[in-house]
């Protein structure tokens, strides 16, 4: 016990001492590097995620200012949104004073850790100099033409009282409370993020710098099908519908054709006809599922026959009309040509209904059987039933009838997206007010600019009730119109916090700015972000959403840049006994045990050394104990060389070529080098801090072994001295209070983290290569190269592997293999 360190001595210390200093920290002269973890929601304690994302984030930090970078490392608060507003609903603590003790033991733990932050542009999202521009960018989009009010259909989650985002519907539940999401029609606001969807698309091939499965996930939620719309006419009427499909080399398939139940069409063809009852409960029913629901291939699928029909542009065939669950609104056109025997779900509904199914496409190299149709064939092939066009490839047959269908005018080529418009909406209390008014006389006026903020008001009964809050709220509600003066009310839904999140990156740049939501000029220097760092679980919504507002910026001019992150790096989750750590799992690690117990610097350690962190890793308390070990390995040995190494004058720390310098000596300063260059590159160039950190452990047995092998009068104090010194200087940005401490220790004033960055020798670190011998029973056989200072079991295991003295002693048993270190591999046969 003697023998470790006092982690709580050391880190209290050294905390009190850099909080003296770091008013005077100097910013740097070198090139800007502007750092962002993913602001976090704090609710309740900072989990070990947390503390990962943070800890990479400070090692980056503490590397980059070293290499002379000017680096911006801001810290601030998601703090609007339902978990404190539910928390205040259990406990009766109002959100604010909620949010604030949470954010108070976020920046205890924060500091607890040793991260260090650029405080002075700290953000909090619900304090009303941050939604003032919350709303001002609302005010912006409306003008614009950018934020609309629509009536549509939306999640809606009965626990909660709430609208939810189709991205907050998993597997037809609310991601919150798991509740089962249903459908309402409400008035809602929309961002129209659909106008984006190409540039959305187009524009990752800005994001070299993004994981690549990041991409492919927004790729996927953007979703962008080519193919045509074809109109139909319908019979007894000189009208035509269109439909979207992807497959127009499948026309002649076509057996039916299916509107969705919300289709307004549907309305009109059933009113008054004996079908009207039964198909108005059909909608009433359908209005139930949740459109995720609807969507997914396993939903069952219902319909009903509506008693009209459909003419196919193409044979003239009339087909007929139904509506089913599975065809959505909110897609293409909301009608749909249904071709069963090349359409998995409208394979199933033919055959619950007994529609008939024909085949129009076989394999290139293959027959099928229409009369014994097991499953839907959904590959391309060789077109057949098709009229004119049989015997085509589909792939040329769907140029054909796109181009036939433009020449007669009753179709055209068309692109349709899955991505929808972004309903911001909430009907929730915690949240930033949307500056609407409603009058009488003028409509929908936004409020003027110089009016805001729309405060929420502190003192309201927020519980759900399904309407949001603001709507009890009498002084709030009532206002007067700023067009004409009369009376008005207010909106009283607030926005969805992805809203408040999808520009904070920009207000951090010049966080006290009164003029505007951000300064061009500060923003213009710092953005964009150099490298973003955050959970994969945020890989679609929050970023496409701050994809699409900095695009809208630079549209209206106020940013000169196409993206806002240059470079994304998304950490791995911890597990905990194979489980997400969570606290309804009742399986979560609290950082604080941890920095109480072993201390910060164990507990970053510990975390960057688990595997590599963009994987997901299971916690293990070993770990823990590992880190631990090694700090305490650091600390015995620069302690145990203090004594002789500080004896030095500065004069006579460099390394002079007079002295003449051991064998031992030279590997000693070898492997220094080298781990410098190696450290270096896995930190600032691969984030492959694990790496790094075995790549000390090794420096630190090397140590050792030099002072085993070498007796005291013999060492080297200089190259002693070098090694030490660069063993701390590494260590400093993963443990920086042991760092700090021993640099003190080695007799230095300044701070080792206002050091520049180490540099190597790439003379001094190319390891030397020397020629060893293999004799196979005494006599020479083989050459082989290997470094100056392999092992004796490498060098082994190289000679076992020369194929060239393998032909002496093939199908010989071998009975010994003596090595002399540097020289031969003698075996014995
Ligand atoms: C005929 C057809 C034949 C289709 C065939 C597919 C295969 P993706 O690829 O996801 O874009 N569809 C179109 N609008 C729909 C809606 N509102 N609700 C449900 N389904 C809809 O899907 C496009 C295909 O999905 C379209 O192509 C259409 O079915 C269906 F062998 O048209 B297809
Ligand atoms: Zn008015």
């Amino acid at each position: 016990m003697g023998n470790r360190y006092d982690h709580r001595q050391i880190e209290e210390k050294w905390h009190r001492i850099w909080e003296e200093r770091e008013e005077k920290r100097r910013r740097a002269k070198g090139r800007k590097y502007y750092l962002l973890e993913m602001f976090p929601y704090p609710s309740g304690e900072p989990h070990m995620g947390h503390v990962k994302n943070y800890v990479i984030g400070d090692v980056l930090n503490r590397v980059r200012r070293r290499q002379g970078y000017d680096v911006l490392h801001p810290m601030g608060w998601d703090a609007f949104g339902l978990p404190a507003e539910n928390a205040a609903i259990q406990t009766g603590t109002h959100p604010k004073i909620w949010i604030d003790n949470n954010i108070k033991s976020f920046k205890r733990a924060i500091k607890a850790l040793g991260i260090q932050y650029d405080w002075d542009h700290e953000v909090t999202t619900c304090d009303p100099d941050y939604y003032r521009w919350t709303q001002w960018i609302f005010l912006k989009f409306y003008e614009n033409g950018l934020a609309v009010r629509k009536r549509a259909p939306v999640n809606w989650c009965p626990s909660c009282n709430t609208v939810l985002a189709n991205e907050q519907v998993v597997g037809g539940r609310c991601e919150r409370c798991s509740t089962e999401v249903t459908q309402k029609e409400l008035v809602q606001w929309f961002f129209k993020i659909t106008d984006y969807a190409q540039r959305l698309l187009d524009d990752m091939e800005l994001l070299r710098g993004w994981p690549e499965r990041v991409l492919i996930m927004q790729q996927n939620w953007i979703g962008r099908s080519e193919g045509a719309t074809v109109e139909f006419p319908l019979v007894g009427s000189d009208r035509t519908t269109p439909i979207f499909t992807t497959r127009p080399d499948t026309l002649y398939g076509v057996t039916f054709f299916i509107l969705s139940p919300e289709h307004p069409l549907v309305e009109e063809l059933i009113k008054g006809t004996e079908y009207e009852d039964e198909v108005r409960k059909f909608q009433e029913q359908v209005r139930k599922e949740s459109l995720v629901d609807r969507g997914a291939p396993e939903v069952e699928k219902k319909g009903l026959f509506l008693g009209r029909y459909v003419v196919n542009p193409l044979n003239e065939e009339k087909v007929p009309v139904w509506v089913a669950n599975y065809v959505l609104m909110e897609y293409g056109t909301g009608a749909i040509m249904a071709v069963p025997a090349h359409d998995e779900r409208d394979f199933e509904f033919a055959r619950k209904y007994d529609l008939p199914i024909r085949v129009v496409i076989k394999p290139r190299d293959g027959e099928i059987d229409e009369h014994n149709l097991r499953e839907a064939y959904l590959g391309e092939g060789v077109m057949v039933n098709s009229g004119p066009f049989s015997g085509l490839d589909s792939q040329e047959g769907k140029k054909k009838i796109v181009r036939y269908l433009e020449k007669e005018g009753i179709g055209k080529f068309d692109v349709s997206y899955r991505l929808r418009d972004w309903l911001i909406s909430r009907q929730r209390y915690w949240g930033a007010p949307i500056p609407i008014v409603y009058c009488d006389r003028c409509g929908i006026v936004p409020v003027p600019y110089d009016d805001l903020p729309v405060l929420l008001p502190m003192n309201v009964d927020f519980k759900p009730t399904g309407q949001s809050p603001l709507t009890s709220c009498q002084e709030f509600v009532e206002t007067s119109c700023p067009r004409c003066g009369g009376l008005a009310k207010r909106e009283t839904d607030t926005m969805d916090t992805f809203v408040c999140s999808s520009w904070y990156y920009l207000r951090f740049c010049s966080p006290h700015y009164t003029e505007g939501p951000f300064k061009e000029e500060d923003v213009d220097y710092w953005m964009p972000v150099d490298q973003y760092i955050g959970g994969v679980e945020h890989a679609i919504l929050h970023l496409m959403y701050s994809r699409f507002f900095t695009k809208v910026f630079y549209d209206l001019g106020m940013v000169k840049f196409k993206e806002p992150f240059a470079n994304l790096f998304t950490q791995g989750m911890i597990y905990k006994d194979g489980a997400k750590m969570s606290k309804s799992k009742g399986n979560i690690v609290s950082p604080d045990r941890i920095v109480e117990d072993y201390g910060a610097d164990t507990a970053r350690l510990m975390i960057l050394f688990a595997g590599p962190p963009e994987l997901d890793m299971e916690w293990s308390d070993r770990g823990v104990e590992g880190a631990y070990r090694f700090l305490n390995r650091v600390w015995r040995l620069v302690i145990d060389n203090v004594k002789s190494l500080q004896l030095l004058s500065s004069s006579e720390r460099e390394i002079s070529s007079e002295r003449e310098i051991s064998q031992e000596d030279v590997k000693l300063r070898r492997k220094t080098h080298q781990t410098i260059k190696k450290f270096t590159q896995d930190v600032s160039e691969r984030f492959s801090f694990n790496t790094a950190i075995s790549a000390l452990m090794e420096l630190v047995n090397d140590m050792y072994k030099y002072n085993e092998l070498v007796s005291q009068e013999e060492q080297n104090p200089q190259v002693l001295r070098e090694a030490t010194e660069i063993l701390v200087q590494l260590l400093a940005p993963i443990a920086p209070h042991l760092s700090e401490e021993l640099w003190e220790q080695l007799g230095h004033k300044e701070s080792v983290h206002d050091l520049p960055w180490p540099s190597y020798d790439e003379e001094i670190a190319r390891s030397e290569e020397i020629t060893v011998v293999i004799q196979i029973n005494g006599k020479l056989r083989d050459r082989i190269t290997v470094p100056v200072d392999i092992s004796e079991e490498e060098m082994k295991k190289i000679a076992l592997s020369s194929q060239k003295a393998a032909k002496f002693y093939e199908g010989k048993e071998i009975k010994k293999v003596i090595t002399v270190p540097g020289k031969l591999v003698n075996i014995v046969v």
